[in-house]
């Protein structure tokens, strides 16, 4: 058979890569960087070539599974329809719409398909919608929006143009970047300090990154909102705050200036465990740069004081008068899909949490959704309200949410489960229904979302390189039944007309938003210009079409649209970041919000931490370059060789606690234990250990044969669940006490 070479965007991480990928019927050969892309050139990394692997591997899913006393087995589609109808059913009827909860996993962020999700959760009416972003970066969402008016209007370094980055609790080196979308960031990162930038990183390890960097700090865990406090301070206190233009689109300044008085370099330099000297550097460093970006990702969210930390973040890029410049910390303006390009621009309604609060520990809703860190005691906790029935979307919280032993345990309580994913694994194992998604080579890919966070506008479609195979269904399509079964329309609904109403309520919306290219048009005449397409391919159209690149439906020569993307295979360039305040604001004062009141009002709990003694020993993670999260074990390429799921400890901190290099640890935390093999290591701060998370493949009901021969441990199941961020509902993944012991060998 003649082999045929497609395009297609990796969808693994938020780097967006363009891939060049080899079939032979339908057998992927093989598969290299796309040298044409106008955004990866040609890069990529091991996990791309993995995906092959991942297209052949035995054990993906390909078709449902039901559960039968006891056992889950391979069933056909009504059967397994008819079982949802069942159990949902049943779930709904006897306890009402918020007894059924929802768990959105990481994937959704990376497929089209997400886009059908919002529709999932309203057909079920329920309030227990969970999804990773409240192990991530919600609390970057939460400072976006009261600071921006937004929750994506997040900021992100211009890389191409800075001369100066200042990195805190990142490693894009073996991230490939999070909430900055920028393939290759390694050699963006070589190119800054080619053109004679600097890049200063802080992290309790001596990342990736930080061995690329002109300076690495190692601070304490939980700390950066003081460190960042205190570089605010010196700005001030020097007379180093330089608004320039940004100085009549800001309100707040003074509130911030008195804030940021106690937190001295002296006052913080025990707390972050950085002197006095060096924070007066780091501040005076960044005021110096002609063009200078700050940056932090999740090592600043997923900690006690995640949000504070998130805010600060930019509160620094506004101050330096780095915010919104080239060279600075900018707003991409994405072509599809963007909050902060519809309605009116430069003021909005702004942002409002809390119009509900969860069960039992009454923790706020935010975004409309709860903490993930809530969702076992939501499901084990007797009385009203109770979740009794669970939908997961690619997602695997057994692995990836705090205190995954009870979360585990409450899994296996409720009266039904059904997970839509690729893999029988630790989390979809305690399902009654498993829904098997297509691979990643059977649908169109464009990132709605993490365009929204490129360091470079760009817009890039790829078209399904295998039709759907028999006897799958596309994943757009079980999302609409599971809703058309959630609402009461039966298994049968056809999902045709569902997309079809779906489709109609999108363009509603937008013929109705004032200041819309398409302001005041008939949906009907809009809905017939999207012609044959169907399925989120459709969705993706409008969103095009009416975005701020858009055709608008005639009105604009030349302008974006599906088929545009479909003759430029290899990606549209729409340029470099370009200067948005005021127009991307969406605050009601139409002003920067430098002092929003929930941020201010946390500040005393900072505050009261300044004296606190550190915790002895404290955790937390990292990422390796050939991992991604939970659900890349099962490939061989990615996991043969040195085992990934390691303890680094300091080697004074092995001596004092007798550990040996390569011997056995037993790590305890408030919630439960795990033993995993001692990597004596420099590389990480004395008084922090360190065990990356998305591994414990040890459960024998799951069916990842190669993961299981490279079990590793669960690291949730040291997090705390009592740990969250409480403006933002995040767990604390960063920072969690821990004991640790050796294990004798046996
Ligand atoms: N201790 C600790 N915990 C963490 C983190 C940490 O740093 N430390 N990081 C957190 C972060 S940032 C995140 S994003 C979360 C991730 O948390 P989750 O999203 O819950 O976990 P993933 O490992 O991304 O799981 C993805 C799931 O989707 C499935 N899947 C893959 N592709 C598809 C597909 O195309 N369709 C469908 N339906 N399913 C698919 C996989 O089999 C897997 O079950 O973990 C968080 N947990
Ligand atoms: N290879 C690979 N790539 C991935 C993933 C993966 O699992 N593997 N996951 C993807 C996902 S879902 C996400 S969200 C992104 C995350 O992307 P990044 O945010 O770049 O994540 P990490 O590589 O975990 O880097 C976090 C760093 O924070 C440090 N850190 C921990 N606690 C603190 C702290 O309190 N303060 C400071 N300053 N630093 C701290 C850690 O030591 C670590 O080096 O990566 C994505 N890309
Ligand atoms: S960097 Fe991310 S997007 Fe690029 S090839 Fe690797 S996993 Fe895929
Ligand atoms: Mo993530």
């Amino acid at each position: 058979m003649p082999t045929t070479t497609s395009l297609l965007t990796c969808p693994l991480c938020e780097a967006t890569c363009g891939l060049s990928v080899t079939t032979n019927g339908r057998t992927v050969e093989d598969i290299r960087g796309d040298r044409a892309d106008v955004f990866s050139a040609g890069y990529l990394c091991p996990k791309a070539y993995a995906m092959k692997e991942l297209e052949a591997d035995p054990d993906r899913l390909r078709t449902p599974l039901v559960r039968r006393a006891g056992r889950l087995v391979p069933a056909t589609w009504d059967e397994a329809w008819e079982e949802v109808e069942r159990g949902l059913g049943a779930v709904l009827r006897d306890h009402g719409r918020d007894a059924v909860a929802v768990y959105l996993g990481n994937p959704n962020a990376h497929h089209l398909s997400g886009l059908y999700a919002p529709a999932l959760i309203k057909a079920i009416g329920t309030r227990n919608v969970y999804s990773a972003s409240t192990l991530d970066q919600m609390p970057k969402q939460v400072s976006a929006g009261l600071m921006f008016g937004g929750a994506l209007s997040i900021p992100v370094p211009d890389l191409d143009r800075t001369d100066h980055l200042l990195v805190l609790g990142a490693n894009p080196l073996a991230s490939n970047g999070s909430l900055m979308t920028a393939p290759d960031v390694k050699g963006r990162l070589r190119a800054l300090r080619a053109r004679g930038g600097t890049l200063v990183v802080v992290d309790p390890r001596r990342s990736l990154t930080a061995l690329d960097a002109d300076a690495h700090h190692c601070i304490r865990p939980g700390t950066d909102a003081h460190l960042l406090f205190a570089l605010v301070h010196v700005l001030v206190a020097e007379g180093r705050v330089a608004l320039g233009r940004l100085a009549e689109h800001a309100a707040g300044l003074a509130e911030v200036e008195r804030l940021a008085r106690p937190f001295t370099p002296e006052a913080v330099a025990n707390v972050t465990g950085l002197d006095a000297a060096a924070i007066r550097g780091l501040a005076r460093d960044l005021a110096r740069a002609r063009r200078a970006a700050v940056y932090g990702r999740i090592g600043t969210c997923t900690q006690e004081f995640g949000t504070l930390a998130s805010w600060l973040v930019d509160v620094l890029n506004v101050l330096t008068g780095n915010l919104d410049r080239e060279g600075g910390a900018m707003f991409p303006k994405a072509a599809a899909g963007a909050k902060n390009t519809t309605g009116a621009p430069g003021v909005g309604r702004g942002v409002r949490f809390g119009r509900f609060a969860s069960r039992v520990r009454g923790l706020p809703e935010v975004y409309g959704e709860l903490p993930t860190s809530v969702l076992a005691e939501e499901i084990d906790t007797p009385g009203d309200g109770r979740i009794r029935g669970l939908v997961t979307v690619a997602g695997n919280p057994v692995l990836s949410a705090p205190n995954a032993g009870r979360l585990r345990a409450a899994l296996a309580t409720l009266d039904f489960m059904v997970s839509v994913d690729i893999y029988l694994n630790e989390t979809t194992r305690h399902a009654h229904v498993v829904l098997p998604a297509p691979s990643a080579f059977e649908r169109s890919h464009y990132d709605v979302a993490l365009y929204q966070l490129a360091v470079r506008n760009v817009a890039h479609y790829s078209a399904p390189v295998f039709p759907v195979s028999d006897g799958m269904r596309d994943e757009w399509q079980i999302l609409l039944t599971l809703g058309a079964i959630a609402s009461g329309l039966g298994r049968g609904a056809d999902v045709a007309a569902l997309d079809d109403f779906l489709v109609h309520q999108v363009v509603a919306r937008e013929v109705e938003t004032p200041g819309s290219p398409v302001e005041g048009r008939d949906p009907a005449e809009l809905i017939a210009a999207l012609g044959a397409r169907r399925g989120p391919d459709r969705v993706l159209d409008f969103l095009l079409r009416s975005g701020p690149y858009g055709d608008a439906f005639g009105r604009r020569e030349g302008g974006v649209s599906l088929d545009l993307l479909e003759r430029h295979p290899h990606g549209v360039d729409l340029g470099p970041l370009r200067p948005r305040i005021p127009e991307v604001l969406r605050t009601p004062s139409g002003k920067i919000e430098l002092a929003p009141p929930p941020l201010v009002a946390d500040v005393a709990r900072l505050a009261a931490t300044l004296d606190r003694a550190p915790a002895p020993l404290v955790l937390v993670g990292r990422r390796t370059l050939r991992s991604n999260n939970s659900w890349m074990h099962n490939l061989d390429v990615l996991v043969k060789g040195r085992p990934a799921c390691t303890l680094h400890v300091h080697p004074d901190d092995a001596r004092r606690l007798g550990l040996a290099d390569g011997g056995a640890a037993r790590v305890r935390s408030r919630v439960g234990a795990l033993e995993l093999p001692v990597e004596v290591t420099d590389g990480i701060m004395r008084g922090v250990v360190s065990i990356p998370h998305g591994w414990g493949h040890d459960d024998p009901a799951s069916a990842l044969r190669v993961a299981a021969a490279h079990a590793g441990a669960n690291a949730n199941l040291l997090a705390d669940d009592a740990a969250i961020d409480p403006l933002s509902g995040n767990a604390v993944l960063s920072g969690i006490p821990v004991a640790v012991e050796p294990v004798p060998p046996a």
